[in-house]
C-alpha cells in the first residue's frame, strides 16, 4: 500500500518544524479546503444542479456575475466566517470588507480570495479555480480595508484550487511550492506534486492576442520576437497558449514552465490591468516565486507592491524567470 499523504498531514508535519506554531493556520486551512471540496462537487455536477449560466447582477467590477460566482462566494464565507479563525475576509464579488459575524469569535487571520476564477469557462466546461491569499491581522480588532493592503510580501499562505480534469490544490507557506490532487473516492487532498518548481527558460507564451493593438511597445516587441521564431532574434520558435482560466494557465507553468501574461493595455488609461491584486496578482506571484519563477508589472516585482485598494488591477508578467526578466528589460529600456 503506497503511503499516500493527505494535505492536512503535510501541513501539520511542515508546521512542527517552524517555530511558534500555533495549529490554528492548520485549521483555517482545513476550513478553505472544505469550501473548495464543495465548490469541485457542485462545478463537477454543472447543468444536473442548475449552476451554470449568468445571474443577472453585476459586481463591483461592473461585471456580470455567473449564478456560480456567487454561489461560490457564499460557500467560502460560510465556511470561513464561524471557524474563529479569521478577523475579517475580502472576495471579488463583494465590494467591502466581508466582517465575521458578532456571534463568531475572532482570529488572527484575514483571507482574500477569487471564488471563481475563469468565470468566462464555466459555461463551456473548461478550467476553472478559486485563488485564496492569506494575511495576518493585528488581534483583537475590527479589520479596517488598511489591515488588508498589504504587500504581497507579508503573505502568510497562497493557493489555488484548479477544477479541471482532476481537482488540484497548489499551495506555499513560504516553503516551496507542493501540488495535491483530490481523491474523490475519500474525499482526500493527496500530495502528488511535491517541490513544484518553474523551470527558468521556456518557449511557451500566454497572452489574449486579440488585445494585442492596446499593448505598450515592450510587449509587442516581446511578442513579435516570439513570433519570428528562428527567422528572429531569438533563434527557437515558440509555442502559444490561452485558456482564459488564470489558474489554468498557472498551473501549467509549474507543470512546464512557460509565460504568462496579462500586460497593461491602452484600451482604458485609467485601468491598469485586468487582473487584480489583492487576490489574483499576489497570491500567484507567491506561489510562482516559490517555484523558483518570477512575478513583475512589467516594471515592478508584483510582491513589491504597496496596495492602494481592495479591487486595485495590475499588469502581470509571470513565469519562467529568464522571460519575465527580458521582458522587464524592455521595459525599463523604454521607460
Ligand atoms: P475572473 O476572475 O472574473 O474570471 O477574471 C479573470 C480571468 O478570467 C483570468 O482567469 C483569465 O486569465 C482572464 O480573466 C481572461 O481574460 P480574457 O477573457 O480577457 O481573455
Amino acid at each position: 500500500m503506497t503511503n499516500h499523504v493527505t494535505l492536512t498531514q503535510f501541513i501539520i508535519e511542515q508546521q512542527r518544524e517552524l517555530p511558534g506554531v500555533s495549529g490554528t493556520f492548520t485549521s483555517l486551512l482545513n476550513d478553505v479546503v472544505t469550501a473548495c471540496k464543495k465548490i469541485s462537487h457542485l462545478v463537477n455536477r454543472g447543468n444536473l444542479v442548475g449552476v451554470l449560466g449568468s445571474a443577472e447582477s453585476e459586481n463591483v467590477q461592473g461585471e456580470v456575475q455567473k449564478k456560480l460566482d456567487i454561489i461560490t462566494n457564499d460557500i467560502m464565507v460560510e465556511a470561513l466566517n464561524w471557524t474563529g479563525h479569521l478577523a475579517g475576509m475580502a472576495s471579488e464579488e463583494i465590494d467591502g470588507i466581508i466582517p465575521i459575524p458578532s456571534q463568531y469569535p475572532k482570529g488572527k487571520y484575514l483571507a482574500l480570495f477569487d471564488p471563481l476564477d475563469g468565470s468566462s469557462n464555466i459555461d463551456v466546461n473548461l478550467a476553472v479555480g478559486t485563488i485564496f491569499s492569506i494575511l495576518r491581522c493585528r488581534e483583537g480588532v475590527e479589520p479596517a480595508v488598511e489591515d488588508f493592503l498589504r504587500k504581497g510580501s507579508e503573505q502568510v499562505c497562497a493557493g489555488f484550487v484548479l477544477y479541471g480534469p482532476s481537482t488540484m490544490m497548489v499551495l506555499t507557506t513560504g516553503h516551496g511550492v507542493n501540488g495535491f490532487t483530490l481523491d474523490q473516492d475519500i474525499g482526500e487532498f493527496i500530495l502528488t506534486h511535491p517541490a513544484m518548481t518553474i523551470p527558468a527558460e521556456t518557449s511557451e507564451f500566454a497572452i489574449n492576442m486579440s488585445n494585442q493593438r492596446f499593448w505598450e511597445p515592450p510587449v509587442q516587441r516581446y511578442i513579435e520576437e516570439c513570433l519570428q521564431g528562428t527567422e528572429g532574434v531569438r533563434e527557437k520558435d515558440f509555442n502559444m497558449r490561452w485558456i482564459a482560466s488564470m489558474v489554468a494557465e498557472v498551473y501549467r507553468i509549474l507543470t512546464r514552465g512557460g509565460i504568462f501574461m496579462y500586460p497593461y493595455d491602452l484600451r482604458d488609461p485609467s485601468r491598469a490591468g485586468k487582473l487584480r491584486l489583492m487576490y489574483e496578482a499576489n497570491p500567484m506571484a507567491f506561489i510562482v516565486e516559490q517555484a523558483g519563477g518570477a512575478c513583475s508589472t512589467g516594471r515592478e516585482r508584483i510582491l513589491d507592491m504597496n496596495p492602494t485598494g481592495l479591487h486595485q488591477r495590475v499588469p502581470v508578467i509571470l513565469g519562467s524567470k529568464n522571460e519575465v526578466e527580458r521582458i522587464v528589460g524592455y521595459h525599463l529600456a523604454k521607460g
